[in-house]
């Protein structure tokens, strides 16, 4: 098995993962504040700027990326993500659960992905079937030697049921979440940001050396977002997976120079 850290999706052990499933997670309504970040294109070319580890995409936005680079012959686009589940905003269910629509296989096979990525609903009435689906995932990216980035997000009718929780951004629930990455074998845990360092730091005890990133979350000012990455960091976090807070801005770069230097470069935001 190839170490996270020698793949393609971390930079001295960090990674920068440009999120690109909004389409079918949240629907158009997240390009409106952009309206050119509808284009895949569009956010592919972002996905060009060096602090960018790599970029997570459904199967179908995965396709149409690589025949982007083939015919634009691209060889500096951000490695490739494929996101292997996923659903839509649209179906009223019971409760939370993310089908997978694409096999390690396909993934690495047909679209060379460098990575897979799953989203798992600790705490939804389906979190048994979600647990039985990552296995076939993980063992499968554990064939291919290609690492496996868990979204892993606790949510549903446990969470909210529970008396013990606040919610979804409650430091013992992202911490929860967080080692489920480490015990069901996943190379990089994706988790919401509980609100401050301390939260973090709270997840972070609970993971032994297993690799976390930051999920963004809605946009922000740059001075906000930026002072979360910084805490995420300074509590021992290996970076970030964004999505709103980069193909919502019109001029992403910029923030992604900061990001950069933060997440690589140990700078505090402060002071660049
Ligand atoms: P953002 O930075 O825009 O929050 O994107 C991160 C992400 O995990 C995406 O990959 C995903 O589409 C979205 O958040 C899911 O957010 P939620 O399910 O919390 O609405």
């Amino acid at each position: 098995m190839e170490a996270v850290d020698d793949s393609p999706i971390t930079r001295n052990g960090n990674s920068l993962i440009l999120a690109y499933d909004h389409g079918t997670e949240h629907g158009p309504v997240d390009f409106e504040p952009m309206p050119k970040s509808a284009d895949p294109t569009h956010v592919f070319e972002v996905g060009r700027h060096t602090a960018v580890t790599a970029i997570a995409l459904q199967k179908g936005n995965a396709e149409y990326y690589r025949s982007w680079e083939a015919e634009r012959g691209v060889d500096d686009g951000a490695p490739l993500l494929v996101k292997l589940n996923g659903n839509s905003n649209l179906a009223k269910r019971d409760d939370y659960y993310s089908p997978t629509q694409c096999s390690v296989q396909y993934a690495v096979e047909a679209l060379d992905a460098d990575a897979i990525g799953y989203t798992m609903y600790a705490g939804s009435r389906h979190e048994d079937r979600m647990w039985t689906e990552f296995r076939e995932v993980q063992e499968a990216a554990r064939e291919y030697g290609v690492p496996v980035v868990m979204w892993s997000y606790p949510r549903g009718a446990g969470i909210r049921e529970n008396d013990a929780y606040s919610g979804q951004s409650d430091p013992d629930v992202v911490a929860y979440g967080a080692r489920l990455g480490l015990e069901l074998g996943a190379d990089v845990v994706k988790c919401k940001y509980p609100g401050d360092r301390a939260g973090w730091q709270q997840l972070e005890d609970a993971v032994g050396g297993l690799k976390t990133v930051m999920s963004g979350g809605s946009k922000r000012s740059d001075e906000a977002f930026l002072a979360d990455v910084h805490s995420t960091i300074q509590a021992g976090g290996n970076g970030l997976a964004v999505g709103r807070n980069i193909f919502q801005r019109e001029d992403p770069k910029p923030l992604l120079d900061k990001l950069e230097a933060v997440i690589f470069g140990g700078s505090d935001p402060r002071e660049i």
